[in-house]
């Protein structure tokens, strides 16, 4: 049984032959003893425990090799346990780890640092009565648009709505622009029409900034036609919040995206609140990754606190989208601990909530730990990096708040499309 022993790393994928065994008894109401399992490193997996244990890897993420199978069995067998187990992509931690290099990690690091403090910066401007108008902040939910740009290509389109700095500086958008355009100057890359919802890069493929909850759902989807329509590659990536994902233009992006096969990653990030309302309060149904099941689109949750599950979730649901499937939907499982806007009483959650959850579920502190403990950065460096960040933020700022205001006469210009379609 040399091939079967093969398979002796999906019982410590697993957790182990005593994690295994109680997993397996508490799935199949069957007793298996440790030792069996133990045995079966030695001896192969028996046939007839294999569609469990395939159950188990589907649950918690994990790729199944192909001659696992039982003979006359496939991964269609377990369709319906892929629907039901939507929590899969969210426990990847450290057996996935072999698949993060320690440039990722950095990147991650240094990335989500800089979404940080940039929106720090932009609450500081705020606060000095500098930028006029709405103002929605990302703080706490880095390691989403960080872990979801390292999976996808430039060539990709993304499209969000009005919480979109960090959207645009991971597309690699200038951020001296965007404090310009939060600044109503010239130089803004929306040229201080726009503010802070409404910021265009399409030179970074990045279609906005959208003030109207869930309007980018359908634009997305149609850049997603865009690209089949016109044989391109690339995919859409459209995000949304838990508040949007019941608006009714959703569900009819949904029904086409999975009509016609769309290239896109419906990405829901799911912070928990609505405006003023929590999630449990406003939905009928909270599992918002399984919204699209009746569309036939497959829906996973992730960690969305923690960068390499959502990277990791993500490069899954990119092959699963550039191999022809059409949609797929990411529900990111995160948290903002700012208010929703700048204007918020917060009356719908309590002080001690946010501050349980900066403490234990922080993107930035969990990644700072992994580059500890894996001896990529010590202290030093991971202090160094930050400074520098801050700095470059600072001057950036500086700069903006100097720069001349948006002229009178841009209120005319780019209203109306009147250029060559590429
Ligand atoms: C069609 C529409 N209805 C209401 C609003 C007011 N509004 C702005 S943001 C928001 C909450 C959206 O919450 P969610 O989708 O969870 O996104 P989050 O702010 O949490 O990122 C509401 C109701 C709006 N902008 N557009
Ligand atoms: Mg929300």
């Amino acid at each position: 049984m040399k091939q079967d022993n093969d398979f002796s790393y999906l019982i410590d994928l697993l957790g182990g032959g005593r994690l295994l065994a109680k997993s397996l008894s508490n799935y199949t109401n069957i007793t298996l003893n440790e030792k069996t399992v133990y045995s079966w490193k030695q001896q192969g997996i028996p046939d007839k425990w294999k569609p469990a244990i395939i159950k188990l890897l589907i649950k918690s993420g994990n790729d199944i090799p192909e001659l696992f199978f039982p003979p006359g069995m496939n991964i269609y067998n377990f369709n319906s346990s892929l629907s039901e187990s939507n929590v899969l992509l969210s426990s990847y931690k450290d057996y996935k780890r072999d698949k993060i290099t320690n440039e990722n990690i950095k990147s991650f690091y240094k990335n989500m640092l800089f979404l940080r403090r940039f929106e720090e910066k932009v609450g500081q401007l705020y606060g000095l009565g500098l930028i006029g108008g709405f103002c929605h902040l990302y703080i706490g939910q880095e390691a989403v648009s960080v872990g979801i740009e390292a999976a996808i290509e430039k060539d990709d389109n993304v499209i969000t709505g009005y919480r979109c700095h960090a959207h645009l500086l991971s597309r690699g958008a200038s951020p001296y622009k965007i404090l310009c355009e939060l600044l109503g100057k010239d130089e803004g890359i929306s040229k201080g029409k726009g503010g802070s919802m409404h910021m265009f890069a399409p030179e970074n493929n990045f279609w906005g900034g959208h003030g109207i909850v869930g309007a980018q759902v359908p634009i997305g989807t149609g850049l997603a036609f865009a690209s089949k329509y016109k044989n391109k590659s690339s995919l859409s990536v459209t995000y949304f919040g838990d508040g949007a994902a019941n608006q009714g233009q959703v569900y009819e992006s949904y029904n086409m995206a999975s009509l016609w096969n769309l290239p896109i990653i419906f990405c829901i990030e799911n912070n928990q609140y609505g405006m003023g309302t929590s999630i449990k309060r406003a939905s009928a149904g909270t599992d918002l990754s399984k919204h699209g099941e009746s569309f036939g689109i497959p829906g996973y949750a992730i960690n969305g606190m923690n960068p390499i599950s959502v990277y990791l979730g993500a490069l899954k649901a990119v092959k699963w989208v550039r191999d022809g499937n059409g949609p797929i939907i990411l529900e990111m499982k995160t948290y903002r601990y700012r208010g929703h806007s700048m204007s918020d009483p917060a009356k719908y959650r309590t002080r001690e909530e946010v501050q349980k959850m900066r403490e234990e579920q922080d993107p930035i502190e969990f990644i700072k730990k992994e580059l500890l403990d894996n001896n990529i950065f010590d202290n030093e460096k991971i202090e160094n990096i930050d400074n520098k960040i801050r700095a470059e933020i600072n001057d950036l700022a500086d700069k903006a708040k100097n720069a001349a205001l948006s002229k009178e006469d841009n209120l005319y210009k780019d209203v109306l499309f009147n250029g060559e379609d590429n």
